[in-house]
């Protein structure tokens, strides 16, 4: 580890490296020099990203975009380049390395700890819609194709249940009917975005809590991060997936379902952060699918979660056996109590 970190710039000398993050794919560690300075030191997983060119060219074009528009240089991610000048280390089997400044006096938060908190994720994630838009989303990558193509997820998925590689579809036949009887209802937002009715955004495509830094003093939202699933997208992926995971009630991975809820009151507050920032630069239909957006991307990551599982938890990293079984439920619970609240849902976003 340390030859990889003294092949970057860094000021003062390494005198600590340890593992940081909460990420379920890259590798991210934290650095420390006796300067002293942080720096936060990435391997990014290039099974998941085979191609890593595509994706750091992403990631340079959106932070130098946003750049331009900033005033605090810590309200975007800024790469650290290498001694001989590159701004990443791509090496023999597709190793991928990369190294950004620490966010100075920035805090990230897996749960909410109030309202304010997930209003300022909000502003953070419209922030983004508002400083893309005038950047051509058909420039950057897609760096997984169909990431949020929610009926292409239904066929793999389709494909786990038949191969059922460890035979664990028997003791999941309830979760697998949960997400079959809603397998109708899951197309429309992708055949909105074929027939053009939905405009193509430069979206985040990962808008958990925890990819939004705070300033610790204001608790303000200072830059966002995770920048590797930056594609072409809906707004509604971003809106849905923060609140997927920010409003609810529970983590994740939450073992006791009774504690897993979405809160109308959370999800108020986001809404007010996102649409109050970005109002301007999303069409009224756009607006109109933000509560879809909630309810698909947690119908589709708790499937592919369930899919994972299925197919042996190659592709989520897992701390415990059942752990993408625990997250599949979590999500399902979600949806249906999202599905109970669905009146509401629609009418708190008309009111914003
Ligand atoms: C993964 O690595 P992380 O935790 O930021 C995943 C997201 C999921 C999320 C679920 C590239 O994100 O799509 O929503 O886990 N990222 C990728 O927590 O698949
Ligand atoms: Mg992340």
């Amino acid at each position: 580890m340390l030859e990889i970190v003294s092949r970057f710039r860094l000021q003062g000398t390494p005198i600590g490296c340890v593992d940081f993050g909460s990420g379920h794919i890259n590798k991210t560690y934290l650095v420390v020099t006796n300067y002293p300075h942080l720096y936060v030191l990435q391997n990014v997983n290039t099974r998941t990203f085979p191609d890593a060119n595509g994706l750091m060219r992403n990631v340079i074009l959106v932070t130098d975009h946003i750049r331009k528009k900033i005033e605090d240089p810590r309200q975007v991610l800024q790469l650290v380049p290498t001694v001989d000048d590159r701004l990443y280390i791509l090496e023999e089997g597709n190793q991928l390395w990369r190294m950004y400044e620490y966010v100075t006096g920035s805090v990230c938060l897996d749960q909410v700890e109030s309202d304010e908190d997930f209003r300022q994720a909000g502003k953070a994630f419209g922030m983004f819609q508002r400083q893309m838009a005038d950047f051509p989303a058909e420039q950057l990558v897609e760096v997984i194709p169909n990431f949020h193509h929610t009926p292409k997820r239904y066929e793999a998925f389709h494909q786990a249940i038949e191969k059922d590689k460890k035979n664990r579809a028997i003791e999941v036949e309830d979760e697998i009917n949960f997400f079959l009887e809603r397998e109708a209802s899951a197309g429309e937002l992708v055949r909105l975005m074929e027939s053009g009715e939905l405009p193509l955004r430069v979206t985040h495509n990962d808008t958990k809590l925890n990819n939004v830094m705070m300033d610790e003093a204001t608790r303000e939202p200072l830059c966002i991060v995770d920048l590797d699933t930056v594609m072409p997208g809906l707004a509604a992926y971003d809106f849905g997936d923060a609140i997927r995971y920010g409003a609810s009630e529970a983590a994740e991975d939450e073992r006791n379902l009774s504690k897993v809820r979405m809160s109308l009151g959370l999800y108020r507050a986001f809404a007010e952060g996102f649409v109050g920032v970005s109002r301007d630069s999303l069409t009224a239909l756009e607006r109109e699918t933000l509560p879809e957006g909630a309810r698909l991307m947690t119908l589709e990551c708790g499937m592919r979660f369930l899919t994972d599982y299925l197919q042996g938890d190659t592709y989520f990293h897992i701390s415990r056996p059942e752990h993408n079984l625990d997250r599949a439920r979590t999500q399902m619970t979600l949806v249906r109590d999202m599905e109970n609240k669905w009146a509401e849902m629609k009418r708190i976003l008309r009111e914003v």
